[in-house]
């Protein structure tokens, strides 16, 4: 009970030190390594709020309200952070023992105080549940008001995006994969589905973070607006925002943001078949004998297909659902928004994906990769990208 005798031995000598003002040499040097390590995480930090993936920038209303709900909270909670510990140091500090001092004045609890430390914190986190709970159900549905809303199923694969659009316009259904094409101005809702293991869909400029998970559909919708956004195409990227397997870090989307009229282009022309040159023939037919069982490359890819696949897959066959190829010459990137979409990325990715994309299926499970290797020959492989580009 009280102060222990050695206690108050000790303090005087710990008090002397404290009170000359002046650190002492291992305590500067300390002091300096925390200032230097905080500074390095607040540059950290910095990068965290710049470019295409910051949701400090919000490109539409769903992301606005989510980044209100943030600074409202950060923002109280900070306060309240401040004040609580400035009173807890304030009082460390102003009543803290001094030598030679007898044993303090003892008291026991403080109505007035307990109250309204109880009653305070109470009212404000049932303002503040409340009216996140509030926001929460505004953002879950496209507003009431909206004349069209474009409907789009995304799915979580290991380690990309699928995207069917049941109908893209004109009736016309597409699945695509990696890059989510929306007119701008117009809301999208997007039902987020998974055919192996928990994702989750994340556009930081644009909405998230919602779970992709097995035999469920979850929902999300997002709207890009022409007035944040400076020109057309935009580019907004996306990222699986739950650790799912060896290459979750690389499995990322892009949203691209069009005129309305480009898109219709896009749609018009999605599939439409194209004339080969007599090497991408070639290439066609190498694709159909390697790539085809995992692979789509003539226009929309039927759940039934997929759900073929992924069924194969599951039973342990040579097989895995693959991105849906029929676009792919139009697009930026490949490999779930790692590499460049260009001829020298795509032979290197054949070549050997895992040196992209450790643990991915396409080399774990096609045929012609033994020991890593691509067991096709260079002309069948020059053929076969050849074909690729040719896909729009
Ligand atoms: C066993 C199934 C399977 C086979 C066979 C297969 N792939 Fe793949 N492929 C995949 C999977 C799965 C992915 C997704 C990899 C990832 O991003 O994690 C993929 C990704 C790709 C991509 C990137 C697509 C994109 O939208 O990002 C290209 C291009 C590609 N494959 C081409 C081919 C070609 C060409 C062949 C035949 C020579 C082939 N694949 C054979 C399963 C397969
Ligand atoms: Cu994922």
């Amino acid at each position: 009970m009280g102060f222990s005798p050695r206690g108050s031995a000790r303090r005087p000598t710990e008090l002397a030190s404290r009170e000359d003002g002046e650190m002492s040499n291992p305590r500067r040097s300390r002091f300096i390594k925390y200032l230097a390590i905080s500074a390095v995480l607040l540059v950290f930090t910095a990068a965290c709020s710049q470019g295409d993936r910051s949701t400090f920038n919000p490109a539409g209303p769903v992301a606005e309200a989510q980044l209100m709900l943030f600074n409202v909270l950060i923002w109280i909670m900070a306060i309240t952070f401040v004040l609580v510990e400035g009173v807890l140091i304030y009082a460390a500090i102003r009543f803290r023992a001094r030598p030679g001092q007898g044993r303090p004045v003892q008291t026991h609890g403080n109505m007035k105080l307990e109250i309204a430390w109880t009653v305070i914190p109470t009212i404000l986190i049932m303002i503040l549940g409340v009216w996140s709970v509030v926001v929460l159900w505004q953002i879950d549905q496209p507003p009431a008001s909206a004349d069209y809303v474009l409907e789009v199923t995304a799915t979580g694969h290991q380690w990309w995006f699928e995207f069917d659009y049941a109908d893209a316009g004109g009736g016309k259904a597409i699945t695509t994969a990696n890059e989510l094409r929306v007119p701008v101005d117009t809301p999208v809702r997007v039902l987020l589905e998974s055919d192996d293991v928990i994702h989750s869909f994340w556009i930081p400029r644009l909405a998230g973070k919602v779970d992709m998970i097995p035999t469920h559909t979850n929902r999300l919708w997002f709207q890009a607006d022409s007035n944040k956004i400076e020109t057309l195409p935009a580019t907004f990227l996306g990222q699986c925002a739950e650790f799912c397997g060896l290459s979750h870090a690389l499995m990322k989307f892009e949203v691209t943001v069009m005129e309305q009229d480009d898109y219709d282009a896009w749609v018009e022309s999605y599939g439409q078949p194209q004339i080969l040159s007599p090497k991408a023939q070639q290439g066609q037919n190498v694709f159909n004998a390697n790539c085809a069982s995992c692979h789509t490359s003539t226009g929309a890819d039927a759940a039934a297909l997929v759900d073929g696949r992924v069924a194969g897959f599951l039973a342990g066959g040579n097989i895995a659902p693959g991105p849906n190829l029929t676009d792919l010459a139009t697009r930026r990137k490949f490999a779930a928004g790692i590499l460049d979409l260009n001829e020298e990325n795509l032979r290197a990715w054949l070549k050997n994906p895992n040196d992209f994309k450790p643990g991915n299926w396409m080399s774990k499970k096609a045929p012609f990769y033994q020991g890593g290797k691509n067991t096709l020959s260079d002309d069948d492989i020059s053929a076969v990208i050849e074909y690729l580009i040719s896909l729009k």
